[in-house]
């Protein structure tokens, strides 16, 4: 049996690679990080997911590999970081040139590269094909090219991995159908074969069209602070109609999808993407408009001290460890902007100490605070709401209902 080489061993590739070897096909995941690679061989996972650990614990038995070395086959599956440059808002492929590069160095000819990272629209023609072909390889006869964009939640990869219907992008239809049965190995929803433009631009629409509809809620949270209304309730009453679905208001928006890929958008077409660059101020606004919560809150209080104050949650959303982009470093840093240094931290999920004045312990940390403001709706706080219901509690997720609790 041939072996896909699957290349990142992140938050995507890795459940990939899993899902191909619980399935029954031969894997090597291949990620440049030896300390990974060593943990993963050590039979330990490298991030909390649910289900993920039966999930490895399958694809070990069916013989999985890890290695920091790229192998000679013929399919190799890229999920590499693709991370904006700040300044100018567009993607940056280096990660994916790389890989590709050393894809080149070892494959079969005829080899196939699926590059399941997100990247902007128009990437593979500006950048990839042209790297393929300045080292003398023909697309189409010496390597065949794809892109078939991931879809799957933090919080619910496994099973969307699964279910939720996929993208294949391809030049040629013949290498896109036998592409689309190797992902039937495990994927039991639809899968849409399309070219490679339609499927990069399709996967940052889904992404930027979700960014658009929070930004909606929030600043409609905004306008409801403004004149003392319950946005919840609005929110609650207008979903009622047959065709509104209004998202939920919340600290900010983080992850490296959604408050990532618009800006891709951005940076390509300046001229015409007001909406998205509006929806992506407002998201990014939120952590500010908590900052200014907790302002209001200490004024009424008369609270001075800043470490009185505690944020819980450090993740960029509920039930996850993942804490890139997450609305509470985005909090922190506007804190420190302001000069405002101290205020305690909490996360049951973040178990390396990643900012000042973090706690481990629940208690201990809600030993130490007069205001808990609630950052994200772990399970964990919502059955632990009984502990926290003697202190003023900024509740951006509208999971709690006490007479000290604020909202948004
Ligand atoms: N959020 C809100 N209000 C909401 C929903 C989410 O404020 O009503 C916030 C979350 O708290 C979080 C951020 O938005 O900070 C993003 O969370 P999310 O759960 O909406 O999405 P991600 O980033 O975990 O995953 C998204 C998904 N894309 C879409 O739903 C269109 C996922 O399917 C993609 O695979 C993933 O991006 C990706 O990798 O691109």
């Amino acid at each position: 049996m041939e072996t896909i080489n699957i290349i990142g061993l992140g938050y995507i590739g890795l459940p990939t690679a899993l899902m191909f070897a619980k399935n029954g096909l031969k894997v090597v995941g291949t990620d440049y990080n030896a300390e990974l690679v060593n943990t993963l061989k050590g039979g330990k996972l490298t991030f909390e997911e649910d289900g993920l650990e039966e999930l490895f614990q399958d694809a070990l038995s069916n013989g999985i590999e890890f290695s920091t070395e790229y192998q000679k086959t013929h399919t190799y599956i890229l999920a590499v970081p693709t991370p904006y440059i700040k300044e100018s808002k567009k993607l940056d492929p280096k990660f994916v040139i790389s890989a590709v590069n050393s894809v080149l160095d070892v494959c079969e000819k005829g080899a196939t590269i699926i590059i399941e990272s997100t990247i902007s629209p128009g990437t593979i023609d500006r950048y990839i094909r042209p790297e393929i072909e300045s080292k003398g390889y023909v697309i189409g006869s010496d390597i065949h090219l794809l892109h078939a964009p991931e879809r799957i939640i933090p919080g619910n990869m496994i099973y969307e991995l699964e279910n939720n219907s996929r993208t294949i992008g391809a030049d040629n239809p013949e290498i896109a159908e036998k592409i689309k049965g190797l992902y039937s190995n495990f994927c039991r929803a639809e899968i849409v074969v399309t070219d490679i433009r339609s499927a990069e631009m399709s996967k940052v629409v889904e992404n930027t069209y979700r960014d658009i509809n929070i930004a909606f809620a929030n600043e409609l949270a905004k306008i409801c602070r403004t004149d003392d209304m319950d946005v919840y309730e609005i929110i609650r009453i207008a979903n009622m109609h047959p065709r509104v679905n209004i998202l939920q208001p919340g600290p900010g928006v983080g992850g490296h999808c959604i408050s990532v890929d618009p800006w891709f958008l951005v940076g390509d077409y300046p001229d015409l993407t007001n909406l998205i660059l509006t929806a992506r101020k407002i998201n990014d606004s939120m952590p500010r408009h908590v900052l200014g919560r907790i302002r209001d809150i200490m004024r009424e209080y008369h609270i001075k001290d800043i470490s009185k104050v505690g944020l819980y949650g450090l993740s960029y959303k509920e039930n996850v460890d993942d804490t890139r982009e997450s609305p509470t470093l985005q909090l922190l840093e506007r804190m420190d902007e302001h000069l405002a240094f101290g205020a305690k931290v909490f996360d049951p999920f973040v178990k390396e100490r990643i900012v000042d004045h973090q706690f481990m312990n629940f208690e201990d940390f809600l030993n130490e605070i007069e205001i808990l403001v609630i950052m994200v709706g772990h399970n964990h706080i919502i059955e632990n709401l009984e502990l926290i219901k003697d202190k003023l509690i900024i509740d951006t997720k509208n999971i709690c209902s006490y007479e000290k609790s604020y909202k948004l």
